[in-house]
């Protein structure tokens, strides 16, 4: 009886390698030994027969075949079902692909990029300096004097008596004439810092900034160059002006106000109800700057410019609060 038990086991094991293949003949096989009328059953029924003295033994033994049984038939059904499983499974190469993840540039990165690809479209060479920045070259080479607000410790962040994080991107122009030549025609994107900050202040923002000097350049070069910009920048319809203003650096002076974008010029909470935007200052470079750089007032003049990127983002983009550009909250970026 011992021997038939072993027997079974073995031979039931052997019948099953190479059945996950073809499941209906492990069915079969299943039913062969497993069933209710199988070879293990009949084993069972045997039991009676077997000396008193054994039966225990035999029994303990039947039981122990039954598991192992069981267990060699439930693995072999999981192959069969793995093998048909991948038999099923065929590559679709026309399906498109995961994307996967990938960032983005920040708005204002986006701003400042496409306000450089302008002017550089229209001959100003990219050029950068340094974020802290010599007094000599954040004010007093731009003819800001020793008791301009600007210079106050409430508005400038120094690092020394002598040393500042630059409030404009100026100094980058200033040290760009310095260097090179006229003519000169650039575009000095940066970062730059203000002791200020509430709703519409942070106390580090962007500017870009541009420079055009050479001989004979004229106010009208200015008009020229800001309205092909205000147009390539908000589109072709939107009406600008200029209007008298005044900065240290430059004389005459003018700012730039477009047509608001939200209301087209009808007046809405945007423009105060003026219709108008102010984005950006200019001018003619004042004859007192060429003298720090060496450039002769007589020989060269030219006109500069300056705007702040935020303020282009926000309008270019309709948002109407400064700080979402600080948070770097993913559901706002994610929209640029
Ligand atoms: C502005 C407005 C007007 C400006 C002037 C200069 C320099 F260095 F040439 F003198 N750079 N940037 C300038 C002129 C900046 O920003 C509102």
């Amino acid at each position: 009886m011992k021997e038939a038990v072993e027997k079974l086991v073995e031979t039931a094991c052997r019948a099953l390698s190479g059945l996950e293949e073809d499941p209906k003949a492990l069915d079969q096989a299943r039913i062969r030994f497993l069933g209710r009328k199988g070879e293990l059953a009949q084993l069972f029924k045997e039991l009676g027969k077997v000396p008193e003295e054994e039966r225990r033994e035999v029994g303990r033994l039947l039981n122990v075949a039954k598991l192992r049984l069981e267990e060699a038939f439930s693995e072999a059904a999981q192959r069969s079902r793995d093998v048909e499983a991948a038999r099923r499974e065929s590559i679709d190469v026309t399906v498109p692909g995961r994307r996967p993840p990938a960032g983005r540039l920040h708005p204002i990165t986006q701003t400042a990029t496409e306000v450089c690809r302008i002017f550089n479209w229209l001959g100003f060479e990219t050029v950068e300096g340094p974020e802290v920045e010599l007094d000599y070259y954040n004010f007093e080479a731009l003819n800001i004097p020793k008791d301009h607000p600007a210079r106050d410790m409430q508005d400038t962040f120094y690092i020394s008596e002598e040393v500042v994080l630059r409030t404009h991107t100026s100094p980058i122009q200033v040290r760009t004439m310095e260097k090179r030549k006229p003519p000169v025609r650039v575009i000095a994107p940066g970062r730059t810092y203000r002791r200020d900050s509430d709703v519409t202040h942070t106390p580090m923002f962007h500017q870009v900034e541009g420079l055009m000097v050479g001989k004979g350049i004229s106010f009208g070069d200015l008009k020229g160059i800001l309205t092909t910009f205000v147009h390539q920048m908000f589109g072709p319809e939107v009406g600008l002006r200029f209007r008298p203003s005044f900065f240290p650096f430059t004389e005459p002076s003018a700012e730039v106000d477009i047509e608001c974008v939200m209301c087209r010029g009808g007046g809405c909470r945007v423009c105060k109800g003026t219709g108008w935007l102010e984005i950006l200052g200019s001018g003619m470079v004042d004859p007192e700057v060429y003298k720090y750089v060496g450039y002769d007032p007589e020989e060269v003049s030219g006109f500069a410019f300056g705007m702040g990127i935020e303020r282009i983002a926000m309008l270019k983009f309709g948002i109407d609060d400064l700080r979402l550009f600080f948070e770097n909250d993913l559901r706002f970026l994610e929209q640029f």
